[in-house]
């Protein structure tokens, strides 16, 4: 009996130092910290005058500890001189966040904000699950500047998110725990238990949706959206009741940056504060410490990969089902690329061949969009754009990231979100 009770003991005390230990042992070995490193370095370097200002980028750097300080500057006063009226919800609370984590005042960006998610609803009743990405964002900057002014905002947000039926996002459903984890940790003492209850139900809801999402190998939805789950899995008031295994999900993003699927900048700084033990909750916590460069320690270089000269052939078809009766098309094109050309190449050879493919990009965070193909535009009011397909499944990467293989189909399809 008592030999039972000590086993049962000894298994209860292996249980709870397991899960202590998936959480602690989830830090990156010190072996691969220079791939991290490296990946930070390339981001970093991305910042130029003449690049996009891209606050995600800011946030990241200064929650890992930015090693290139001119670049470190010049995006901080790019963000200081930015015109608000050009921001839309989602990129002036990345800028608010960005301008703290530089430990500058985010000036008059705080209380326009604040005036514009007071007046917020969702485009419709049933908004799809995107559409709280940007106000999420808004919200969580909210938090971190006066939590109290928020409240009512976030109970407004919180609700409507409660009754959405629209088909679970990963990306949004972590974006939208960190927004409420903050409120939930800073409901003012003495406040009603409704606040709490709202809140907990909410993030228990979305951190549900978000387990289910967590595949065998360790990866939370695509790769892509893994580095926001991981932070929103690890500040959470409401743990899932099914396990996560941080070490595996670590250990598989370790792998896919050696294989080279982190080199756009800002899947960098989605997926850098996971990998440094960060989150966007800690970006009022950041510290500015004056000028010092660091050097970090960097890979050894594997050196050029296999660069072969031979071309492919890549079936490209652009497909309008939706727009314009007298307007519609599908058309296909077989394009001779250069073997390791990214698909903006083979949209540039399929115009250059027939005027039809003519197409236009719009520069964001993650680079160029495809905005219109054959004078066929995406309209936000429309909820319409450009969903590009190899085969039948939807790539993961934009035109410009993207590699094509010998023979692959590519459609470019005019649809609805
Ligand atoms: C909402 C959203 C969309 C919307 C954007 C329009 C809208 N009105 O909301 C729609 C549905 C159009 C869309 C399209 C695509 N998307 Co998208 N999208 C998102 C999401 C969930 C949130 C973006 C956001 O609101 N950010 C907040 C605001 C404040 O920041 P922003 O910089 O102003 O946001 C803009 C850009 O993010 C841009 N954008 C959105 N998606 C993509 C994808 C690419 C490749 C580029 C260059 C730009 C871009 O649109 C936003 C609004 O203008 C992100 C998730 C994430 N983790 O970032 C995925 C995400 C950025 N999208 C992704 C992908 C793959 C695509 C598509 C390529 C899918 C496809 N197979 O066609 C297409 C783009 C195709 C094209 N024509 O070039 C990936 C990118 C991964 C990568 N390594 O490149 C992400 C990370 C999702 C994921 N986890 O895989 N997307
Ligand atoms: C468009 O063309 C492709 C390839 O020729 C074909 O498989 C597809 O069925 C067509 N779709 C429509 C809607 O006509
Ligand atoms: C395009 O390529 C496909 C497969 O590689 C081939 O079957 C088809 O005949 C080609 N079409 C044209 C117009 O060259
Ligand atoms: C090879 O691809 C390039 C574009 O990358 C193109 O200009 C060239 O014509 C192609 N060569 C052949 C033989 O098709
Ligand atoms: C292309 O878009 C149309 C219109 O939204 C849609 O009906 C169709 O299913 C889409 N095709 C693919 C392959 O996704």
């Amino acid at each position: 009996m008592a030999w039972f009770a000590l086993y049962l003991l000894s298994l209860l005390w292996a249980t709870a130092g397991t899960s202590t230990q998936t959480q602690s042992s989830c830090s990156v070995p010190s072996a691969q910290e220079p791939l991290v490193n490296g990946i930070q370095v390339l981001m970093e370097n991305s910042v130029t005058s003449s690049a996009y200002p891209n606050p995600s980028i800011l946030i990241a750097m200064n929650l890992a500890g930015a090693y290139n300080l001119k670049a470190q500057k010049l995006l901080t006063y790019q963000l200081m001189s930015s015109d608000n009226n050009d921001l839309t919800i989602g990129q002036l609370g990345l800028t608010i966040m960005a301008l703290t984590s530089s430990c500058r005042d985010p000036g008059d960006k705080v209380s326009i904000l604040q005036r514009q998610m007071e007046n917020w609803a969702p485009s419709s009743p049933n908004a799809e699950a995107s559409a709280f990405y940007g106000p999420s964002l808004a919200i969580l900057a909210l938090c971190q500047k006066n939590s109290e002014a928020t409240l009512p905002i976030a109970v407004r947000f919180a609700k409507t998110l409660l009754a959405n039926s629209s088909p679970f996002n990963v990306d949004t459903g972590a974006m939208a725990t960190l927004a409420l984890t903050c409120m939930y940790n800073k409901i003012p003492v003495g406040s009603e238990e409704g606040y709490r209850s709202l809140f907990g139900q909410v993030l228990k809801d979305i951190v549900e949706k978000i387990s289910m999402k967590i595949k065998d190998n360790g990866i939370i939805g695509d790769i892509y959206s893994t580095g926001l789950a991981m932070q929103a899995l690890s500040v959470t008031p409401e743990p899932s009741k099914k396990e996560w295994n941080c070490k595996k999900t670590t250990d598989m993003i370790l792998n896919e940056i050696k294989q080279g699927k982190f080199h756009n900048p800002m899947s960098i700084a989605q997926i850098l504060p996971s990998l440094k033990g960060k989150t966007y909750l800690d970006v009022p916590q950041v510290t500015c410490s004056p000028d010092h460069e660091v050097q970090p320690t960097l890979p050894s270089n594997p050196g050029p990969g296999p660069t072969s000269a031979s071309n492919i052939t890549v079936i490209y078809t652009i497909n309008n089902q939706l727009r314009g009766v007298e307007l519609l098309f599908n058309e296909t094109i077989n394009v001779s690329v250069k073997s390791g050309s990214v698909l903006l190449v083979v949209l540039e050879e399929a115009q250059r061949k027939n005027p039809m493919f003519k197409f236009e990009t719009t520069m964001t965070s993650w680079g160029l969009v495809v905005s219109s193909i054959n004078n066929i535009a995406e309209n936000v009011n429309h909820k319409t754009y450009w969903q590009f397909l190899s085969g039948v499944t939807p790539l993961n990467e934009g035109v410009a990231d993207y590699i094509p293989f010998n023979h692959e189909h590519i459609t470019a399809n005019f649809t609805q979100y």
